[in-house]
């Protein structure tokens, strides 16, 4: 008697809802995640720019008349939160890193998916208690460094649900880093080396050890100062004994690698968008993942360049100083590696690439004013001054955000099989790039005229250059717009990409668009050249090849 063996088991259903629903759920799916991050990312999004937008309009006239001085605080703590928290760090992190990491490995999900959904839905939960915290209690308002003595001594309520929303974020947070090492280091595919990786991968293994390294120090510090709050203990409390520079070496220790944290993510990103769109192998791969971990472990030692005017000794501003100017040589590394990965390529100038090429032209004057504010007799010049906010927002939106629009550009023919339409996303690009320019450029002004950052008056002399840089808000706001009809009417009405629109290398695009439930229907592709464009270098005839070719990869 023979039994007939079935060649594949039945699959009975399963226990994961489809369609549109599986985004409200409790989905292991990465890709599922990853789009989750990425769109309640945007949501608040909203909220924080609605937020800028009443900053931006209090300023426009010297007196404090649009909201009561408390407001302005409570706006502008919240702002700077939900901007951090709750938009860049998800969504560089969270969004791209769970959409492309397993495609990147060649895995069929991350390491641990039931963590990765945990990790998601603290988001949710974390931020509606800060906004809600607004409507309930009143917001914190000490800022987003949240320094005592200040939050120590303004109202309690609103600083606690702060304090617990962080804390809901941070573990959020930790969790993704400890999925993203374990996927990346442990779930290769065989025969996948690490050199072999596409460079995202490298950069999110090392913003996931930045996490995991500082994170737990934001939160053990955030634990000590609810203790100050509601327990009256005293340890950064100067009335009862304790220490307010304390409190600013460890929020730093974690915060200054936070900004790594916005911003390797998106070196990442932009190393896999310009090489695709420029025909050329990314330049300098080995140097550039030798750059990402000197830059993880600079990072860790450059914290007190933010504590200059807060008593720190001679020795230590020396030191910090100096370690702060060693970051420039990584990040110069990578930056010229990108401009010698433009250099003599087939350049396609399409949305995606805009939005790449003016990060770097807004990262490097952001660097450059970094590099400044570490020399101390210029810090104490300009420190808490608007100059500060002129530099971050360089850093933060010039450079972090515009890779985000731009990483949509470049993505969305892959999360929904349709292409955004071009002459729209230029409108975009032409708005944001104008209204980030005009909103922030003059703010360095303003900083070094003396014009302190976080107070809702200021001298009138400020008045007129405050106004150009409340148009540049709105334009801003406006650029949105083009965005946002874009992206939603494109869903049913952009033209059909097909499964790899830019003849991609990259494994993501080694499937359908959008891809199966598990990625690849068959084996996933053994990919060893993500970055294989034009000729490779060993292959070209040295007899013939001129010095142009050999520099530009023999395209
Ligand atoms: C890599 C991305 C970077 C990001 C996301 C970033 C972000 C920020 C932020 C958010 C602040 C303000 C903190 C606050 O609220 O007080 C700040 C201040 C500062 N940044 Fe950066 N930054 C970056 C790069 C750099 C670089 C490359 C340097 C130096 C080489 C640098 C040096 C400084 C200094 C010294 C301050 C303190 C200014 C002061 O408060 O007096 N930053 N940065
Ligand atoms: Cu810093």
């Amino acid at each position: 008697m023979t039994i007939a063996v079935p060649s594949s088991q039945p699959q009975g259903p399963s226990l994961q809802p489809v369609g549109w629903l599986r985004y409200l759920s409790f989905s292991l799916d990465h890709k599922v995640i990853g789009l989750q991050y990425l769109v309640a990312g945007f949501l608040f999004y909203f909220v924080g720019g609605a937020l800028a937008g009443v900053i931006r309009t209090e300023l426009i006239s010297p007196m404090a008349d649009l909201v009561p001085r408390d407001t302005y605080n409570e706006v502008l703590t919240l702002h700077g939160t939900i901007m951090i928290f709750l938009w860049i760090v998800p969504v560089v992190n969270g969004a791209f890193g769970n959409y492309l990491i397993p495609f990147y490995v060649g895995a069929r999900d991350m390491a641990f998916p039931r963590l990765n959904a945990v990790a998601f839905w603290l988001i949710p939960p974390g931020g509606l208690l800060l906004i809600s915290s607004y409507f309930l209690t009143g917001a914190a308002q000490s800022g987003w460094t949240a320094y005592p003595p200040l939050s120590i001594t303004t109202p309690a309520a609103g600083q606690v649900l702060w304090i617990v929303s962080v804390l809901l974020l941070g573990g959020s947070s930790i969790f993704g880093a400890i999925n993203f090492i374990a996927t990346i280091l442990k779930l290769r595919r065989p025969g996948l080396g690490m050199m072999q990786l596409p460079m995202y991968c490298w950069a999110m293994l090392g913003t996931s050890l930045l996490v995991l390294l500082s994170t737990p120090v934001l939160a053990g510090t955030l634990i000590m100062l609810s203790f100050d709050i509601v327990a009256h203990t005293g340890f950064f409390n100067p009335g009862e004994g304790g220490n307010v520079v304390v409190y600013q070496h460890l929020f730093w220790f974690y915060s200054h690698p936070a900004v790594y944290i916005m911003v390797l993510p998106v070196f990442g990103l932009v190393s896999e968008i310009l090489p695709v769109h420029s025909r050329k192998p990314l330049f300098g791969y080995s140097t550039m993942v030798y750059s990402i971990m000197a830059i993880v472990f600079l990072g860790l030692i450059v914290w007190a360049h933010h504590m200059f005017t807060s008593g720190t000794p001679p020795w230590m501003r020396l030191f910090f100083t100096i370690a702060t100017a060693f970051i420039a040589v990584p990040t110069g590394i990578k930056f010229f590696n990108w401009l010698a990965t433009l250099w003599g390529g087939k350049i396609a100038l399409n949305s995606a690439m805009l939005f790449s090429c003016a990060f770097i032209v807004h990262f490097v004057f952001g660097g450059i004013t970094g590099v400044a504010l570490a020399q101390v007799p210029f810090d104490v010049h300009v420190h808490d001054t608007y100059f500060v906010v002129g530099h971050f927002h360089y850093i933060v939106y010039g450079g972090s955000v515009f890779v985000i629009f731009s990483a949509i550009y470049h993505w969305y023919p892959k999360f929904t099989g349709r292409l955004l339409n071009e002459p729209l996303g230029r409108l975009h690009f032409l708005l944001t790039f104008l209204g980030f320019n005009l909103c922030f450029a003059p703010q360095h002004w303003l900083g070094l005229n003396g014009m302190p950052r976080r107070v809702a008056e200021y001298d009138p002399q400020f008045t007129l250059v405050n106004q150009l840089s409340s148009v540049g808000a709105l334009l801003m706001a406006l650029s949105t717009l083009p965005f946002l009809w874009n992206v939603i009417a494109s869903l049913w009405q952009g033209a059909r990409a097909g499964d790899n629109p830019w003849n991609a290398r990259t494994p993501e695009w080694l499937t359908s668009s959008p891809p199966p439930v598990e990625n690849w229907h068959g084996e996933a592709p053994l990919v060893l050249e993500p970055y294989g464009y034009g000729v490779p270098i060993d292959q070209l005839d040295l007899s013939t090849a001129s010095g142009r070719d050999l520099w530009s990869g023999g395209r």
